[in-house]
């Protein structure tokens, strides 16, 4: 044991895949991680760690990891691949890269993350670095995931804002100032399965040891619903209709808080007439959730002194998304829960730093109007959503897919792909999304393991260091963390090295100011007085002080707006239930709700022939996505994939607990075994996405299963959004149960 060695880290990207954020320890012996464990002094997670990061060891370790960088040999798809050296793989990515920026623009390359990962900052670096405004969350229908909440948010509140669970100070519970909210409204969001966006579920768990009360709107019965006061128990996709009929309740009854919303809500008579549309009985129809428990919820709710609520991806995945999250945003300010203890609080990047400047506010600050202009004129999807040109720097996924088909307005020849599985679980109609892939001339993967993805479209493919082996900074909210390279494997990089060397060649004027990478975080931690290295002498995380960083009241306090006037940061400075940007961007400045694109409203022959309503991706601790079904630890807690099932629905259709299924639609069918549950009504099935069997061929057509297992197969696109953002339809997607013959 002797020459054994401690290093504390954050969890963040590979590994355990997730949003992260977590304190952890590594041990390590003989330049090996042999051991993890949970971090007790971190504020965030106290000590506290998930299965996947239990598994790392085995993660790490595996033989099938890619520890080298790979070139196709064979033809595409036919799984031939040798190793070659770094510099080969640089070389290489640079010559076809530039050769395609020389004949069609650098637009044509487009570059495609996953999930929030350690990600946003070494992809834009590198996209922007090569010339492209198309950065992407490829696949992601309508990129249902955040952009829509953080989009309303934004319109609303001109920040962002989280569920109060005492995360921003540094003494937690304990800290005189916060209170525990009365009431958490969870919605959509199973938090302690997920951890999702830099929420912790047992942060939840912890505030209901302290009184806090649940309300939780989820069609399905989880353990967090089963311990809440309401279950507000939806039909799925119909949230929007039952965050204006709770507004109605508030409203009409006059429970809202007056002072608040005469004080700091703009907007509130034109809400007011809205919600008129949305009476209890006609929002019970919609949503199958009685009038008297909407009606109890929502006064529960308003009359609490202060609550919260946390929200998750079915929100965005809503039709219209971006509207049903500014309608539950409404709930938020007329109830005056903004900027106070026990509330929504508002959240800041860490001390104001940010891994990279990729949001258009801070693009523009750094390089003015024309950058973004210029960008703004060849990003995908911008000329027809004004949002996704204002918004956020994202390409529109839908959009970008379609135009690899076409090449209209202008051909789209390669693909960068860092942290996403297209094929195995990010894209829906995952078929289409390959072959028109398989059109591009040439694709780079940059990941840990083969994947649908590898197999099926990469030239080259560059190996990614685990979070254990890498350096970088977090300021996802609070703490301001650092991470610590204590390991290496194989030749892995990590992606923040990678991009950094590939920036380097496509703009070495631009990138001279760094050196060395560390130069670089230290420029991005100065507002925090601090560098790389003071950051990890003082334990590798630092909690925000006074000021703009830390809650609460800083609205009243003038800590919010640059120019240091009490208020929001919105054009009239007050919380913007009527959305003066939305309303410039052509949208509509007033929630509204949009059934989803197939049900028995919208599509009732579709609904007879197929009649059960498919819920994907509610989350299981045990995988990320598509990631860990090879890890043994884990699958050996969910060998198959499988389909809940109601037993009035199974007895239906005279289907056995465990017996292997289709579930079948239009677009196909894949297997799953059946699980006869409570969990899900008896009009709703539910199965987890991201299934690819690793043990099975991955070279095509097989692609480990992919065709047999992925439910995206499916799940349909395009979305359905006028803002471009939200309405994936992967909580929604109508489908039939059938026997698989012998
Ligand atoms: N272990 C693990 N953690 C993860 C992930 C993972 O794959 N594995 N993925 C990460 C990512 S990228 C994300 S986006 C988050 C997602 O995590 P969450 O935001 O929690 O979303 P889901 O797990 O999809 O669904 C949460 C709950 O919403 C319910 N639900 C389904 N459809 C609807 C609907 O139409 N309306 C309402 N109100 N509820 C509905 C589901 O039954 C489920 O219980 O998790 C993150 N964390
Ligand atoms: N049916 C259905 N489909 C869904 C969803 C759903 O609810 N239902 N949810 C959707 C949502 S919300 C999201 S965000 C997407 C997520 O989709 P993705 O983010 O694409 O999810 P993963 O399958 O985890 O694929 C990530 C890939 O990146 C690799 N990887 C992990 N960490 C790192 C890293 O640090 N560096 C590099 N270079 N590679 C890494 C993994 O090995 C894996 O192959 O999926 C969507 N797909
Ligand atoms: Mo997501």
């Amino acid at each position: 044991m002797s020459d054994m060695t401690i290093h504390k880290t954050t969890a963040w990207s590979a590994g355990p895949g997730c949003h992260g954020g977590c304190g952890q320890k590594i041990f390590v012996k003989d330049g090996k991680m042999v051991k993890i464990e949970g971090d007790e002094t971190h504020p965030w997670s106290q000590g506290r760690s998930c299965p996947k990061v239990l598994a790392l060891t085995q993660y790490m370790y595996h033989k099938d990891r890619i520890t080298t960088p790979l070139k196709r040999v064979g033809a595409r798809g036919e799984g031939k691949f040798v190793p070659i050296s770094w510099d080969e793989a640089f070389d290489t990515c640079e010559k076809r890269m530039n050769d395609i920026k020389a004949q069609y623009g650098a637009e044509s390359m487009v570059f495609a993350q996953g999930t929030g990962r350690d990600i946003g900052g070494p992809i834009t670096m590198l996209c922007y670095s090569f010339g492209s405004p198309n950065w992407v969350q490829l696949g992601l229908s309508g990129h249902s995931c955040y952009t829509p909440r953080l989009g309303a948010m934004k319109a609303v509140f001109g920040d962002f804002a989280v569920a109060d669970c005492s995360q921003f100070l540094e003494k937690r519970y304990e800290d005189p100032e916060w209170v525990a909210p009365e009431v958490i409204i969870t919605w959509g969001q199973d938090s302690t399965t997920g951890c999702p966006d830099g929420f912790y579920g047992h942060w939840i768990v912890d505030c209901m040891k302290r009184g806090t009360k649940i309300i939780a709107v989820d069609p399905r019965n989880t353990w967090l619903t089963s311990r809440s006061v309401h279950h507000l128990q939806l039909r799925p996709g119909t949230d929007g209709a039952l965050a204006l009929g709770m507004l109605n309740v508030i409203i009409n009854e006059g429970i809202y808080d007056k002072a608040f919303v005469e004080k700091w809500v703009h907007g509130f008579a034109e809400l007011k007439e809205r919600v008129q549309q949305f009476p209890v009985e006609r929002v019970a129809a919609i949503t199958e959730v009685p009038a008297e428990v909407i009606v109890a919820a929502a006064r529960q709710f308003a009359n609490a002194k202060q609550a919260a609520i946390q929200w998750g991806v079915p929100v965005d995945m809503c039709p219209d998304g971006t509207s049903v999250a500014h309608a539950i945003t409404c709930l938020t300010a007329i109830t005056g829960n903004i900027d106070i203890p026990g509330g929504q609080v508002i959240a800041r990047p860490s001390n104001g730093v940010t891994s990279y400047p990729f949001s258009t506010e801070e693009l523009i600050k750094l390089y003015g109007e024309d950058l973004i202009k210029r960008l703004n004129e060849k990003r995908v999807g911008a000329d027809i959503y004004p949002m996704v040109k204002n918004f956020r720097g994202w390409a529109q996924p839908d959009v970008v897919i379609d135009q690899i088909n076409s090449g209209k307005p202008y051909p789209i020849k390669g693909a960068w792909i860092q942290t996403c599985n297209i094929i195995g679980g990010q894209a829906a109609r995952a078929e289409f999304h390959l072959e028109a892939m398989k059109k591009l001339d040439f694709v780079v993967v940059v990941d840990l393991f083969h994947n649908p993805t590898t197999m099926a479209l990469a030239d080259i493919i560059l190996p990614a260091a685990t979070f254990p082996e890498k350096d970088s900074i977090r300021s996802w909210w609070v703490p301001l963390t650092s991470m610590k390279k204590c390991v290496q494997v194989g030749e892995c990089k990590s992606d923040w090295e990678i991009n950094f060397e590939m920036a380097k060649r496509f703009n070495p004027d631009g990138m001279k100011r760094w050196g060395k990478l560390e130069d670089m975080f230290d420029e991005r931690l100065k507002p925090s007085g601090l560098t790389f290295k003071d950051l990890q002498h003082q334990g590798g995380w630092k909690m925000p002080v006074d000021g703009p960083f830390k809650p609460y009241r800083r609205h009243e306090r003038g800590l919010l707006r640059p120019d240091n006037k009490p208020g929001f940061t919105t054009p009239s400075g007050k919380a913007e239930v009527y959305s003066q940007a939305f309303k410039e961007w052509g949208l509509d400045p007033l929630p509204f709700y949009t059934e989803p694109p197939q049900s028995a409203v919208s599509t009732p022959e579709l609904k007879k022939k197929y009649p059960l309503i498919m819920i994907t991706g509610a989350r299981s601790q045990l995988f990320f996505h598509a990631e860990h079904r090879m890890i043994p630890w884990l699958r050996e807690k969910m060998p198959d994939p499988y389909v809940e099932i109601h037993p009035e629905t199974a007895a239906k259709y005279g289907i056995y607990d465990g017996e292997w299924i289709h579930l079948e639609n239009d677009m196909g069918k894949i297997r799953r075994k059946a699980r006869i549950s409570l969990k899900v009504k008896p009009t709703e099935v539910h199965t987890m996405h991201g299934w690819w069997l690793p043990e099975l061929p991955g070279k095509a057509p097989e692609l480990f299963g992919v065709w047999d297992y992925q439910i995206n197969k499916i799940v349909p696109g395009p979305h359905c959004a006028k803002s471009g953002f939200g309405g994936g339809q992967y909580k929604t997607t109508l489908c039939t149960l059938s026997k698989i013959e012998q």
